[in-house]
């Protein structure tokens, strides 16, 4: 791959990140994602927050499912606390230069690296001739999705490292070919307890949207009793808790627990062990079944609220878009001469 040149010219700091509304968003998409772009906001850095659902369709999605989710995931947006007139909250169709800037970044990137992503691997399974072409050529529109606003920085989970790093040797490959420095090289921002958010039924597995069994997630949807039980039923060792962060090596069910215990008590594991040393999960399931409608009860709450005015909600979607337009067509026309198109139409 192209190594990633450090520009000289500072970028104002302006972060992006996205979501896809393909499924009910879970816990994972909330402690990784949603908690930590309410605290970005919060600290007065400008923020672009985008449902993607441009990459949601990757995969197969019913149109009429596809609407709900995605009013879907803006309510959860606003109910964990990004406000749409502080950040740009919109949807990805909604701004052309996406799609438009994809199209650049797809000549510019190579086949090879999109091969290697092992998100696609995932995805495509041992069918891989067979999955959609916008599957393979995924980071490439997220690539687009970031550096059409040139963001210098992306909170992301752990499991989109290797997509920002792609995003980081497709901005280096341009600013190389075309003799320019043009677009930052984006940072990820990886930050916090709830980095990766583990599967219920397996603590190797990322607790996913599209993850077949329900059990294995908590949904923003989830009602209280749901949540309880699915934490009751969540897989878990015969140990008691240990007394420091090392002794849950080699445990990954009761490392998960304790994590998502300590990202919604916003504590670290060793606070969260300090308390429940030798305690057993009959003892700290409940614990934390009560920590998570506590946090997620209110927010859910809210989502309903929210939900219930679909109108408003593509309304805040629509103002979104109009904003995120503005910043992104004049870099789009940028990249445009940089490539030598010719621009005269009158409009
Ligand atoms: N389990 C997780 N723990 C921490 N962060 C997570 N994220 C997702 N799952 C976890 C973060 O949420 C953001 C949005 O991710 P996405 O929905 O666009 O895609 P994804 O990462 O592929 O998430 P899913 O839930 O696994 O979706 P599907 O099943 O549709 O592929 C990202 O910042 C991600 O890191």
């Amino acid at each position: 791959m192209a190594e990633p040149v450090q520009t000289p010219q500072a970028f104002p700091t302006r972060i992006f990140s996205g979501i896809q509304p393909s499924g009910s968003l879970t816990l994972g998409n909330y402690l990784g994602a949603l908690k930590r772009f309410a605290q970005k906001q919060n600290e007065g850095i400008e923020t672009l927050y985008c449902l993607v659902d441009l990459h949601a369709i990757t995969v197969w999605q019913d149109p009429a499912v596809l609407r709900q989710q995605t009013r879907e995931a803006a309510a959860a947006f606003i109910a964990s606390g990004v406000d749409p007139k502080r950040s740009i909250l919109y949807n990805q169709s909604q701004v052309q230069a996406h799609s438009q800037l994809a199209w650049v970044l797809n000549c510019v990137a190579r086949v090879g690296w999109m091969y290697r992503m092992t998100q696609f691997k995932d995805k495509a399974g041992s069918n891989a001739e067979n999955s959609s072409l916008g599957l393979l050529a995924y980071p490439a529109l997220m690539a687009a999705d970031i550096l059409a606003f040139k963001a210098t920085h992306v909170p992301v989970g752990e499991d989109q490292r290797q997509h920002i790093e792609l995003t980081r040797d497709i901005a280096a490959k341009f600013n190389h070919d075309y003799g320019v420095n043009f677009f930052p090289i984006t940072e990820p921002l990886i930050e916090g307890v709830a980095t990766k958010v583990m599967s219920l039924r397996d603590g190797t597995k990322k607790m996913s949207k599209s993850d077949p069994s329900d059990q294995s997630r908590i949904n923003m949807t989830d009602t209280a009793d749901a949540i309880a039980k699915k934490i009751r039923k969540a897989k878990t060792d015969p140990e008691p808790l240990p007394e420091t962060v090392e002794g849950l090596d080699g445990r990954p069910d009761a490392k998960n627990l304790v994590n998502i215990y300590a990202a919604l008590a916003d504590m670290t594991q060793a606070q969260v062990l300090a308390q429940y040393a030798g305690a057993q999960f009959g003892t700290f399931k409940p614990a934390l079944a009560d920590l998570a409608v506590a946090k997620l009860g209110p927010i859910t709450a809210e989502m309903n609220r929210l939900m219930a005015e679909p109108d408003e909600i593509d309304a805040i979607l629509g103002r979104g878009a109009e904003r995120a337009d503005a910043i992104a067509t004049p870099i789009l026309n940028d990249v445009y001469d940089i490539v030598g198109m010719i621009r005269s139409r009158q409009v």
